[in-house]
């Protein structure tokens, strides 16, 4: 049997940590040229890259996005290099490509407001009802709270796991990123089993029916505008 591949998709507000998840992942086979350099606000990643590592017998492609922003019309550029990139890896368009995905939360912004609550509302107008069991949050920059500290953030944690679970994602699972040796190992394998059968991710079903020109005419792309059209009349 050839070895299954698992295609992950990580999406969350800029500077919530995916790349730097990429940078822990087990086995990676490409290297990160993308410097870090501490910077929590600034925008990093600005193309969609796929990373490849392997390990426990499971090939993973690993996509890291560029981030989502406060200003909702700043996510239509985001969406548009997605799809763009989803459209180019594709090998098969009758077949899915991404097997899950992740959003990323950095439980010191407190609140799932903001980019937080925006980018959530994007990512679940991306993912579908269809892929709901596929899907699950991690929350990062654990290791900035002192233990003693941590309790008001794993309120937040549970806040989050029932926004999930409000919108029918599965079981809620938050992966709670706190610096641990296998931790990464852990969310990868959430994924295995996940992605034997075939789901389609709704906004690669719809980049495949519309072209990656079409993101706009996708569920997210309307949300972004719709959200972009009510950021507008608040601040007229
Ligand atoms: N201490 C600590 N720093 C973190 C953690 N997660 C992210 N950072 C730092 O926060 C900054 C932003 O993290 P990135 O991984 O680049 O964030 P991103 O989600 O890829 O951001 P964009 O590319 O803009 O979407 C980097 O300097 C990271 O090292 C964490 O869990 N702990
Ligand atoms: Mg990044």
């Amino acid at each position: 049997m050839a070895s299954m591949q698992v295609v992950l998709l990580l999406i969350g507000p800029t500077g919530s940590g995916k790349t730097r998840f990429v940078r822990r992942l087990p086995g990676l086979k490409e290297q990160v040229t993308e410097p870090d350099n501490g910077d929590v606000y600034g925008p990093r990643t600005s193309k969609c890259q796929v990373y490849t590592c392997e390990t426990g017998g499971t090939t993973f492609k690993v996509i890291d996005t560029p981030g989502l922003r406060d200003d909702a019309s700043a996510n239509l550029p985001v969406l548009r290099e997605i799809a763009a990139t989803l459209e180019r890896n594709w090998l098969n368009k009758s077949n899915p490509w991404v097997t899950g995905a992740l959003y990323f939360h950095r439980i010191t912004d407190r609140r799932i407001t903001g980019a937080g609550k925006l980018g959530l509302d994007i990512f679940k107008a991306m993912v579908g009802e269809g892929f709901y069991s596929r899907i699950a949050c991690v929350t990062t920059m654990w290791d900035t709270i002192k233990p003693e500290k941590r309790e008001p953030f794993m309120k937040l944690s549970n806040e989050l796991s029932n926004e999930l679970v409000n919108f029918g994602g599965g079981d809620g699972l938050v992966f709670d990123l706190k610096g641990h040796k296998g931790e990464i190992e852990t969310v990868l394998n959430y994924f295995v089993a996940r992605s034997r059968n075939r789901r389609w991710l709704e906004f690669e079903r719809e980049i495949g029916q519309l072209g990656s020109g079409g993101y706009r005419r996708t569920v997210a792309g309307k949300e972004v505008v719709r959200k972009a059209k009510i950021g507008l009349c608040v601040i007229l």
